[in-house]
């Protein structure tokens, strides 16, 4: 049995040799991307059973990101292989998203992963897990993609537990209006993750982690990731609801980007476990520091006995 399932686009992606405007940069290194992969990934270097439910070009880029994911120990019989469309790559100008004048570039308009729709994802696998993880990016990706994430996020009884990374790309969203198409799919999930500032930028939400639990009262745990302030867990359940907070280990970032989706993944692994919710959000700021110590999309967690530690050290030692 798996114990997660992961759907979404993974794309080839290329980082700059040296940071500079994409019309400047001389040479690329390429990697892979792809939130949903990237979780996807993480979780099964700590070991995890995973599926990535994805669908890439017959081309060698689709070549290139089953083998890499699978190698991870990523489950991928599931990918689809689209003969007539290509698998989506993006371009980074900067190696750090939150530097300025960077650029993200994406060629991923008409993508394999673009006719993902009810039809066409294999309905069998996508809950075949004990969870089920997806984010807003594939809803922005077309009008079947939009759909499928309608029919997922479809409140039904005796499905697995669905987690939803909001991740509000608005670079994708030109001319439509993402951010409320985002707080519709978020209401029919059972963990969602969101950044208090993406709130912000895409719903209005004002006040702290608390005005985002106003805003997204439904989802029985919603994480409100703070950056380096740490993080708030709100859950409802048997007994009762609850807010927890952690702050976050301080670190030097090399590079933002992945870093959500190795939070959500560490979120994710002690949730699986069964851990109490304060470690589940150790977890999540532990994997982040991994991903934000690196230049590329995904980092391997830290060892499990070592973050073990990590996650039992005092409060004094997280503050
Ligand atoms: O979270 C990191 C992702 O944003 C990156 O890997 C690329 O999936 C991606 C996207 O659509 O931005």
């Amino acid at each position: 049995p798996v114990d997660v399932v992961c759907l979404g686009e993974s794309m080839v992606t290329f980082l700059p040799t040296r940071p500079g405007r994409l019309a400047d940069v001389p040479s690329f290194v390429r990697g892979i991307g792809g939130a949903e992969s990237n979780l996807a990934c993480a979780l099964a270097a700590a070991g995890h059973r995973v599926r990535w439910v994805g669908r890439v070009g017959a081309d060698g880029f689709g070549d290139h990101l089953v083998a890499a994911i699978a190698a991870y120990g990523v489950d991928t019989a599931a990918v689809v292989r689209d003969p007539d469309r290509p698998t989506g790559v993006y371009f980074r100008t900067a190696a750090d998203r939150v530097s300025e004048g960077h650029e993200v570039v994406y060629y991923r308009a008409g993508s394999a992963a673009s006719a993902m729709s009810p039809g066409t994802v294999p309905p069998e696998a996508v809950w075949s897990g004990r969870l089920l993880h997806v984010s807003g990016i594939t809803a922005a990706l077309s009008a079947g993609c939009l759909e499928l994430m309608r029919a997922l996020t479809a409140r039904r009884d005796g499905r697995p537990p669905l987690s939803f990374d909001v991740n509000h790309r608005p670079g994708l969203w030109r001319g439509t209006d993402g951010a409320r198409v985002l707080l519709d799919l978020a209401r029919g999930a059972d963990i969602v993750f969101v950044g208090e500032d993406e709130a912000e930028e895409a719903w209005d939400v004002r006040g702290g982690p608390d005005a985002v639990r106003r805003a997204l009262p439904e989802p029985a745990t919603l994480v409100v990731k703070r950056g380096a302030e740490g993080a708030v867990a709100y859950t409802r359940g048997a007994a009762g609801d609850t807010v927890t907070h952690a702050p976050a280990p301080v670190v030097d970032v090399v590079a933002a980007t992945g870093a959500g989706d190795a939070f959500a993944a560490g979120f994710l692994s002690a949730t699986l476990r069964e851990l109490p919710v304060g470690e589940r959000l150790r977890y999540g700021h532990l994997w982040a520091a991994a991903a934000l110590t690196v230049p590329g999309d995904l980092a391997e967690p830290p060892p499990a006995a070592h973050a073990a530690r990590l996650v039992g050290l005092d409060d004094d030692a997280w503050g």
